[in-house]
């Protein structure tokens, strides 16, 4: 039923100058902003947003990583934009992403991978609400 997902543009696409390129793409694939704010998650923030990967042997370098530097967050909307946004981006690791998707594109490795779309309905409901509030947030 939702139409809205969740991104962040991360830290290595920030710095390497690719943010106007992949608000384009996110802008030709269809979906409209809702809300976006470009920001800087601290150490604990990271590690709260990450918290369900907290047991994974790459938790440590992700925190690190995606607390390194300014980070462009946002809310899009379309239909199907949970599955359509995480098409767009392309596999997590960059080696295996489709030809001409964000992540093939703009993804230095499998950690520092350019961007992130949100997994679910629900997971996209509390990732926005993780870093927006309602009167962030327009039709
Ligand atoms: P996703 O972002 O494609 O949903 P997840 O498995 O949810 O991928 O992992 C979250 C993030 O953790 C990835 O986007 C990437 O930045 C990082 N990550 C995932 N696997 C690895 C790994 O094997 N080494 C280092 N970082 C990783
Ligand atoms: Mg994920």
């Amino acid at each position: 039923m939702t139409n809205r997902t969740f991104t962040m543009i991360k830290p290595d696409a920030v710095g390497s100058g690719h943010i106007g390129a992949i608000l384009a793409q996110i802008n030709a694939g269809g979906f409209k902003i809702v809300a976006m704010k470009y920001t800087k998650l601290s150490e604990e923030k990271a590690g709260e947003f990450y918290a369900i990967h907290s047991a994974r042997p790459f938790y440590g370098e992700l925190v690190s990583f995606m607390s390194s530097g300014p980070i462009v967050a946002a809310i899009i909307e379309k239909e199907n934009a949970v599955e359509d946004f995480r098409k767009l981006i392309g596999s997590t690791n960059p080696a295996d992403a489709a030809p001409g998707t964000i992540r093939a594109k703009f993804a230095k490795n499998i950690g520092e991978n350019a961007i992130h779309g949100s997994d679910s309905d629900e997971n996209a409901a509390i990732e926005s609400a993780f870093h927006f509030a309602g009167t962030e947030i327009f039709e």
